[in-house]
């Protein structure tokens, strides 16, 4: 079975991670775990804190010789900006004013309930989005295990507060990774950034939506036999952990609603050289009855504005039961670039467990035949 998990505080020591259930000889090229880590970083509207972060992988276990061993892979990536918060947040000593005052649509409220903490920082250290360099980091390290069975995924930012830009089926990587706002799409990038500007000189925030495309899926990853092993469930939830997200959409998502069923779904049709089965659209985003059907993937993701904002909303204060401002911290007023590079990570975390449980395989090569036989049995089969 395969399974990851994350810990760390936003300003604590460092952040960790295990992916457990990886198979042996799958080599890691560390350059693009910290490029992809780097691009999570960037984005137009990020604040302070990212010009003090620098994130790179540290390997504990797992991994000899840059390659994959096959037991528990366990990796760091330090949070910098701890050396300036050690007083604050040092595991054994740390200690501080607390923070009194719940951000509306932030996890302070409920966190301190659950938890019974009167410092609201004990529940926003780890609701911070800072976690997501861990996932980032994991998701790369299941990337190249993808990338050796043909499995491939990107995103591109689709909108930002009232700028949509137009829906695209293909894209070019190269002029979203040029984009500041990951958008491909020029004169909406351009107006993308403006819309973040005039957020930020109004103490305000902006949410958005990305697109994320997974490439050269098998047919039958997931699974119809039972309701969690649907790959769009798992897709979905996997999204939906991501802090902000508030919708996941697979293919035509909502719009599917309105659709007469004659323009919802993917008709079949024979190739006319080769006599193959071929689908003229992707409707329903490469997912039918649970499982992959062959054709790119395609999600859509709508993130929140986040929950920080300069201008600060109504809340109170819940020691001196006073109406009050809700706390600022220093934040960030736009994370949906961010959020993108985040969703290819959980789709590449999603998906690796599926894509295990059908080939299987304790070392990348026996993975590699099992697909490999079960291509061949595939194409035999009509
Ligand atoms: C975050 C608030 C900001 C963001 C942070 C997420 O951190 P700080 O309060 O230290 O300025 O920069 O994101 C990251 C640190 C990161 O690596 O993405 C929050 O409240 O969620």
């Amino acid at each position: 079975m395969f399974r990851y998990l994350t810990a760390g505080e936003s300003h604590g020591p460092a952040l960790v991670g295990i992916l457990d259930g990886l198979p042996s000889h799958v080599k890691l090229d560390v350059e693009r775990i910290n490029e992809t880590l780097l691009r999570r970083q960037g984005g137009y509207g990020r604040g302070a804190r990212m010009k003090i972060e620098r994130d790179e992988v540290e390997f504990l276990a797992g991994i000899r010789g840059g390659e994959t061993l096959g037991s528990p892979i366990a990796v760091l990536v330090r949070n910098r900006d701890y050396e300036r918060n050690r007083e604050l947040m040092d595991p054994l000593t740390g200690t501080g004013p607390p923070l009194t005052n719940p951000r509306p649509g932030h996890a302070d409220y409920a966190g301190a309930l659950k938890y019974r903490q009167r410092d609201l920082r004990n529940v926003l250290e780890r609701a911070s989005a800072r976690e997501t360099a861990m996932r980032v980091c994991l998701g790369a390290i299941c990337a190249q295990l993808l990338e050796n069975l043909g499995i491939t995924t990107r995103s591109y930012v689709s909108q930002i507060g009232p700028v949509v830009a137009p829906e695209l089926d293909e894209w070019n990587q190269c002029d979203v990774e040029k984009s500041d706002v990951r958008c491909p799409h020029e004169s909406s990038a351009r107006a993308m950034i403006a819309a973040i500007d005039e957020a930020k000189a109004a103490g305000d925030t902006l949410g958005g939506r990305f697109i994320v495309r997974v490439d050269g899926v098998p047919v039958g990853i997931g699974s119809n036999r039972q309701p969690n092993q649907r790959l769009d469930g798992i897709l979905a939830g996997a999204l939906m952990g991501v802090q902000t997200v508030k919708a996941v959409e697979v293919g035509l998502g909502g719009e599917v609603a309105g659709r007469p069923g004659s323009q919802a779904h993917d008709v079949f049709q024979l190739e006319k050289s080769a006599g193959a089965v071929v689908r003229p659209s992707n409707r329903a985003g490469g997912i039918e009855g649970g499982m992959s059907n062959g054709e790119p993937i395609v999600l859509r993701v709508s993130v929140k504005p986040i929950p920080t904002l300069m201008k600060a909303l109504k809340s109170v204060n819940l020691h001196e039961r006073t109406d009050a401002p809700a706390s600022i911290v220093r934040s960030d007023v736009c994370v949906v670039p961010a959020g993108a590079i985040v969703g290819e990570a959980m789709v590449r975390l999603a998906l690796t467990g599926p894509v295990l449980e059908k080939y299987g395989g304790d070392s990348l090569q026996e993975t590699l035949a099992n697909l490999h036989r079960s291509n061949a049995a595939a194409k035999a089969l009509f």
